[in-house]
């Protein structure tokens, strides 16, 4: 398997390809966002690269470009959701012991309410 080609067996994969529904709030050529189905936030949106890798330890260690602009967009959507002056939190879920089930990279951005520390 080469780094960031499409699984079939990977659902981000298949949203990205159009195949399972999701609500897109925002694309580029390199990243595409959108809303959790099962959000924990008012604003709960996944922010995922158009490359599949499994993680983010993954991402970071083999496309750091691509990382760095996954964070970028994160901040745009914040903005662009009003949430960034009140606060948000991206959240990289790595693993299954830390409650990652969908193994293609995302980072979960929150916001729209209080955010506690430590999180669960
Ligand atoms: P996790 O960090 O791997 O646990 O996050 C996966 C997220 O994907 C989780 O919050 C789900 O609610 C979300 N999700 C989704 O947005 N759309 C889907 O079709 C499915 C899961 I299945």
């Amino acid at each position: 398997m080469a780094a960031g080609e499409p699984q079939a067996d990977c659902l981000f994969c298949k949203i990205l390809a159009g195949d399972v529904p999701a609500t897109i709030v925002h694309e580029t050529k390199d990243v595409v966002a959108f809303r959790d189905i099962n959000p924990q936030a008012p604003t709960h949106i996944l922010v995922i690269p158009r490359a599949h890798y499994a993680n983010a330890g993954e991402l970071g260690a083999d496309a750091p470009e691509l990382a760095g602009a996954l964070l970028a967009e994160a901040a745009v959507i914040a903005t662009a959701e009003d949430i960034a002056d009140s606060g948000y939190r991206i959240v990289f879920n790595t693993g299954a012991g830390a409650g990652q089930t969908v193994f293609h990279v995302h980072a979960h951005l929150l916001g729209g309410r209080g955010l506690s520390w430590p999180p669960g």
